[in-house]
């Protein structure tokens, strides 16, 4: 029986505590809660998974898979914008856009990096659903570091490392965040992975939603395949341009990107057979490393997607990737039922050593 998959860990998560999501202008509840995290630790300890405290990493990485302008933008936004006054007039305490840098707007024109906080939004944030706080900045450098520290453990040796990140990171491109998500944390591992093993890297989403970051950052480039199984976006879902079948890569990164999504309503047949279909064609690139982007938002429970995965398909599912039997990063995204997200995620752990043992006994 291999050991059990070491837990890497930020208390600074719960500086993120974001209080609402502005969906078509109007003010709803946030769903990216500390609770989320927080379920999934004691849900692990509980499992007896040790848990490895995350520890801080230079910029190198991010920059690496992400602009430089963006990080820029989110370590400074929410100080400029208190100090703005914003949150007492017009009364908004979250940063949040209002205005964007739409490429029909600007058609051949780079755009120029507005002066106010509250327009320079309006060039990194796609969505009005991912408002930054005073802890947000934090938090998401901590889900980082979170993610490298799991890349250090997998490259000196431990078969897996499992990262809890919060917030979530998989919606984030090279220069735009939404989606819940500020910086993409599977997609720095990848780099990072590839860039010290030299060697390609797979990386497969199975977060309901479509992993549109990783894509579009490794959408030319060969060295990163990346898979993607999820809820139709051409049948009502986030993130609702982008996720279809017909997105295979391009230039020297054609036939790298994968993405199978699934009808409203799919359960474990369907979905767990997305899953190995991926890891097969995954793994016929022959990587060296894999990193899994595992949101367990597919859940029957779960209120932001119609998927009807349960714990025994994350647990299938986790086999499947296991059984590719590579060093491999698991890098927490979605799932948004705090009653099951622990359970969900240990199945998908669970599942994952037992895949693994198949081929390390065998
Ligand atoms: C990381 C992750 O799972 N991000 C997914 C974010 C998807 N949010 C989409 C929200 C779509 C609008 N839903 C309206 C409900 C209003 N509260
Ligand atoms: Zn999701």
């Amino acid at each position: 029986m291999p050991a059990a998959i070491p837990l890497v860990w930020s208390d600074a998560h719960r500086l993120h505590e974001p209080r609402a999501e502005l969906f078509i202008g109007v003010r709803t509840p946030a769903v990216e809660l500390p609770a989320r995290a927080d379920a999934i630790r004691a849900e692990l300890d509980r499992a007896g998974h040790p848990v490895v405290p995350a520890t801080p990493h230079p910029d190198a990485a991010l920059e690496a898979v992400h602009d430089r302008a963006l990080l820029d933008f989110l370590a400074g936004a929410w100080s400029e914008w208190e100090a703005a006054g914003l949150p007492a007039a017009p009364g908004q305490p979250e940063v949040i856009p209002y205005f964007f840098a739409h490429p029909g707007l600007l058609g051949p024109i780079e755009p120029a990096l507005p002066v106010e906080t509250w327009a320079r939004t309006g060039r990194f944030a796609f969505d009005t659903m991912t408002p930054i706080g005073p802890g947000t900045w934090e938090a998401a450098r901590g889900a980082v570091d979170a993610a490298l520290t799991a890349c250090d453990l997998v490259l000196a040796g431990s078969p897996t490392a499992y990262a809890c990140c919060r917030p979530p990171g998989h919606h984030v491109t090279r220069g735009a965040y939404g989606g819940g998500c500020y910086l993409n944390n599977a997609a720095v591992a990848a780099e990072r992975l590839r860039a010290t093993l030299r060697a390609p890297v797979a990386l497969i989403d199975l977060d309901a939603h479509h992993g549109n970051g990783a894509q579009a950052i490794f959408y030319d480039r060969p060295d990163v395949v990346c898979g993607s199984v999820h809820v139709d976006p051409g049948a009502g879902w986030f993130p609702h341009f982008l996720g279809f079948a017909g997105e295979e890569g391009e230039g020297a990164g054609r036939g790298g990107n994968r993405n199978l999504p699934l009808a409203p309503g799919s359960g474990d047949d369907t979905w767990v057979a997305a899953v190995r279909e991926l890891a097969w064609w995954a793994a016929a690139f022959e990587p060296r490393a894999l990193v899994v982007a595992l949101g367990v938002d597919a859940a029957a429970a779960d209120p932001e997607s119609p998927l009807r995965v349960t714990a025994d398909g994350l647990g299938a599912a986790g086999h499947a990737l296991g059984a590719l039997g590579l060093p491999t990063v698991v890098v927490q995204e979605g799932g948004y039922d705090v009653a099951s997200i622990g359970a969900l995620v240990r199945a998908a752990l669970d599942g994952f050593r037992s895949g693994r043992e198949e081929i390390t006994d065998g």
